[in-house]
């Protein structure tokens, strides 16, 4: 993974309805995240933040249960290219959200560099609704969805192709709250999920070796996505949908550890920081951490 970086901001908090995570591209950065992997070793592109449209005023005029749908899609595009241009250019892409709708322009311009893309969705929750499962018309429980091939046909429709995953190749870690439609949908497709029960029963050190053995056979890129909700709120309280009983710091620290030494992660993102939710931007100093960790820092 010693390649060099480039960094692209997502200031996005329409996928969702707290203020403030629009924050979190500069939190990460305040945290010192340049300096840490320049220390490592990496040439490091910052390539800024993409603008993000206005949240629509009237509700009623909407065809779609869809919130923000329209910002969503035009944010989520520009993305995507900018994405492309970075695997094009040779560079690894780290993307700083935002909410974690913009996983979507993420995994549409990632996907088509790879024949098999794997992903790791570490996460509190599935981010598998759709339009008809889902209970708060908030695309940000969707981007798993919609990699998949499932979902609003104008989210859909970003990007190359409509299915930019398939479900064998995706890996969920952290999972503790399902709505209905996503068990169902993880039943149907037989989609590998490692909820805290096996977090628990297992232990990460066990979890992440099953996850890589799982994913190294059959794909030739994984992408990381990595919602700081995914952490437990102790350790991470600046995200907008919390759930107790999350993973610690320290099984974060050996995952992301186990990944660097697999060599398997080509892209990656962290999503869901809020610092008006934060204390003392402790969550972004978090996901910074993390990111030393998966570029490979070591103690000794
Ligand atoms: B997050 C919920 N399933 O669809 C929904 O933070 C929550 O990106 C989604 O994982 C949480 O609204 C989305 C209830
Ligand atoms: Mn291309
Ligand atoms: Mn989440
Ligand atoms: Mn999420």
């Amino acid at each position: 993974m010693k390649k060099n970086i480039s960094i692209i901001g997502v200031p996005m908090d329409l996928g969702q309805m707290r203020r403030g995570v629009d924050m979190g591209p500069s939190a990460i950065r305040y945290a010192g995240v340049i300096e840490r992997l320049e220390d490592l070793g990496y040439a490091i592109k910052d390539l800024g933040d993409i603008k993000i449209g206005q949240a629509e005023r009237v509700h009623k005029d909407r065809d779609t249960n869809l919130r923000n749908l329209k910002a969503v899609v035009e944010a989520s595009k520009t993305l995507a290219a900018k994405v492309d241009d970075v695997i094009e250019g040779g560079d690894f892409p780290l993307i700083f959200g935002g909410d974690h709708s913009i996983a979507i322009g993420t995994l549409a311009g990632v996907s088509p560099h790879y024949e098999n893309l794997g992903v790791i969705w570490y996460d509190a929750h599935g981010d598998l609704n759709t339009a008809d499962t889902s209970p708060s018309g908030n695309i940000h429980g969707m981007p798993l969805a919609v990699s998949l091939g499932l979902g609003h046909e104008d989210l859909l429709d970003i990007g190359h192709d409509r299915v930019k995953i398939k479900p064998e190749n995706v890996v969920l870690i952290g999972a503790r709250s399902l709505d209905e439609g996503e068990r169902e949908l993880i039943k149907e497709k037989g989609i590998k999920v490692y909820t805290m029960h096996e977090i628990d029963r297992l232990g990460m050190a066990k979890v992440m070796e099953d996850a890589i053995d799982y994913l190294k056979e059959k794909t030739d890129g994984v992408h990381l996505s990595l919602d700081l909700d995914g952490l437990d709120p102790s350790d991470a309280p600046g995200v907008g949908t919390p759930v107790l009983g999350g993973i610690s710091y320290r099984e974060s620290h050996l995952a992301m550890e186990m990944l660097e030494e697999s060599g398997l992660v080509t892209s990656a993102e962290f999503v869901e920081v809020n610092p008006i939710l934060d204390e003392k931007n402790k969550t972004a100093t978090v996901a910074v951490a993390l990111m030393g960790s998966l570029f490979g820092e070591k103690l000794l």
